[in-house]
């Protein structure tokens, strides 16, 4: 039997379900780059050529190991601009009497290849995705019944399953999480290790001139691209981390420093999402680290914590609650995403400084995406469905079922308390504390109101106080609300003014 295999541009994986039990005398692999999947969002330009790369590098893999590849190009002419046209057009000739796929990771794609199954003359197969640590059927055995979702809670759960960083059935080192050990503020006699950029291949550059020619108006540069496009590059940046920047990935976790993108981290999210690594492999290895004596504990711990338990956390919910969770605004914010978030010119030096990797490199580390961009949307009230969309476009790691939850739940709390347990306003002071970009601001971080104050500053109680009715409640919110009753409601009212003027000077204007 022949059977028509699809693999998506994120499920480059030797080993994906859909492809287990491939025929290579009978069976085709279809692959097929669209116009729909390149601009449902307005992808950053690397984010476009990193995914086009690496599936025409994934396509001469297959074939150098016999398999019959249907490839379509983005300018090819009969392209029909989506994935299930493509289908359609590949099955029109009657060669094949199956269609094999592995499931999709995002909602809206998934929708429209189910409705395609549902409709299809032939059997298809939708294979669960086994590139993930938990199945769905695991995340949902863990969150039935529980009132809170936590991912503390189901990271240990996952601990335990694997055996990873376990000493019997106790965590190693006697301890879960080392969190506390992973806040310091870089000092100055302190240099980020130089990393490892992956130069272009060939096939990388031609996608990178189609990019340009085709969607050249898209947000980003494509000038510093360096990510890995094939199994192997990524094989060597990963080693380059485990080796050279591991050990002092926990150090320096929430650290922040101009111009620095890179710090301590790992630089591989944009692989594992594409299937170049595999999660349980990345984990197994940093422990591996761990184990002969070449990283302390607080570090490896910190790392393995991302993958095993927030990045499969994340995923679970998203599987859970969607497609409600992608309409979820608990904060009823209302307001326009402040141009400068594209054009980066701010006087806020930490959010130009965060703007600007972000277009060059397509790329910002966790905390810039949290604390600065994040935490200024929060605190503005900027509407998540603008705020999930400036995510999705300008990351070259950014896959809704791992950017909303993260934008809509972790940053901005829109889905009220689902994936954190309180919002992670913060005033300029926590900026201050984790970075060096408050010396050369314009603002001044000691100051709480007026035009020279920071804007951090000026937002953070005005935002306490638009959302008391909606926060007041939250146990970890204890603190800030009884310090805001204290004030008393003439100065209440006076921080919210300021928050206000502040709102408007920074273009944060009401949806019209
Ligand atoms: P490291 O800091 O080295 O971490 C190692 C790995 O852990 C990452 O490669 C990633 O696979 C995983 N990881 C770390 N934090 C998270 C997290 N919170 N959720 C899921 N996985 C995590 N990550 C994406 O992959 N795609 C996104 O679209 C995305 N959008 C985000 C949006 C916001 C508002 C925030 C706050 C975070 C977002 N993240 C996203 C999570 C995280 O910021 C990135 O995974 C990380 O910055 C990638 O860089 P790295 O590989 O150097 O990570
Ligand atoms: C992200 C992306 C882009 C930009 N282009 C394509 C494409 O042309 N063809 C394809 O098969 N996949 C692409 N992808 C990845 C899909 O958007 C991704 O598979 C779904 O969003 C599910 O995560
Ligand atoms: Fe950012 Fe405020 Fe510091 Fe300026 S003063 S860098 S706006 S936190």
């Amino acid at each position: 039997m022949s059977v028509l295999r699809l693999v998506l541009g994120d499920q480059l994986s030797d080993d994906l379900s859909a492809l287990k039990d491939l025929n290579p005398d009978v069976d085709t692999v279809l692959m097929a780059e669209v116009s729909d999947e390149a601009t449902y969002v307005r992808h950053h330009k690397q984010k476009l050529a990193l995914v086009f790369a690496a599936m025409r590098n994934h396509a001469e893999r297959l074939k150098g190991r016999g398999v019959n590849v249907r490839y379509i190009r983005i300018d090819d002419a009969d392209n029909s601009g989506s994935i299930t046209g493509e289908l359609a057009r590949a099955l029109d000739n009657g060669a094949h009497e199956a269609v094999v796929m592995t499931e999709c990771g995002e909602w809206r794609l998934a929708e429209h290849l189910a409705a395609f199954a549902e409709g299809a003359e032939l059997p298809v197969e939708i294979r669960e995705d086994r590139r993930f640590i938990s199945s769905h059927d695991r995340f949902r055995r863990w969150a039935s019944g529980k009132s809170q979702l936590r991912m503390e809670f189901f990271y240990r759960e996952m601990r335990r399953a694997t055996g990873i960083l376990m000493d019997g059935d106790q965590p190693e080192g006697g301890c879960w999480n080392y969190d506390a050990e992973n806040r310091k503020k870089l000092a100055k006699s302190v240099t980020p290790p130089d990393r490892l950029r992956i130069p272009p291949n060939p096939v990388a550059r031609e996608a990178m001139a189609d990019v340009e020619r085709l969607f050249g108006d898209h947000f980003g540069s494509l000038d510093g691209f360096g990510w890995a496009t094939t199994a192997e590059e990524a094989e060597a940046s990963l080693k380059h981390f485990l080796k050279d920047v591991l050990p002092s990935f926990g150090d320096w976790q929430d650290a922040m420093a101009e111009g620095q993108p890179w710090m301590w981290h790992g630089l591989i999210s944009t692989s594992i999402n594409l299937g170049l690594l595999d999660p349980l492999d990345v984990c197994k290895r940093a422990e591996a680290v761990y184990r002969a004596g070449k990283a302390p504990l607080n570090a490896v711990e910190g790392f393995i914590r991302q993958i095993l338990g927030w990045r499969e956390f994340v995923r679970g919910i998203y599987w859970l609650k969607v497609p409600e969770y992608r309409a979820r605004n608990f904060l009823d914010a209302d307001r326009k995403l402040p141009w400068f978030y594209w054009s980066g010119e701010t006087d806020m030096a930490c959010v130009a400084d965060v703007v600007k990797t972000t277009r060059d490199n397509a790329y910002a580390h966790h905390i810039q995406r949290l604390m600065v961009t994040g935490n200024l949307a929060l605190l503005l009230g900027v509407h998540p469905d603008q705020v999930d969309d400036w995510y999705m476009c300008v990351y070259a790691d950014a896959y809704e079922w791992v950017e909303m939850p993260n934008t809509r739940g972790m940053a901005l709390f829109a889905d009220g308390g689902i994936v954190g347990s309180k919002p992670y306003a913060a005033s300029g002071a926590y900026i201050d504390r984790m970075s060096d970009y408050c010396g050369a601001c314009r603002y001044d971080v000691k100051s709480k109101s007026g035009d020279a104050a920071c804007p951090f500053n000026r937002l953070y109680w005005g935002f306490l106080e638009r959302n008391r009715g909606r926060l007041r409640d939250n146990v970890r919110l204890a603190m800030p609300y009884r310090t805001l009753e204290k004030f008393g409601e003439a100065k209440r009212k006076a921080l919210a003014a300021e928050a206000e003027a502040c709102r408007t000077l920074l273009g944060a204007t009401p949806i019209d």
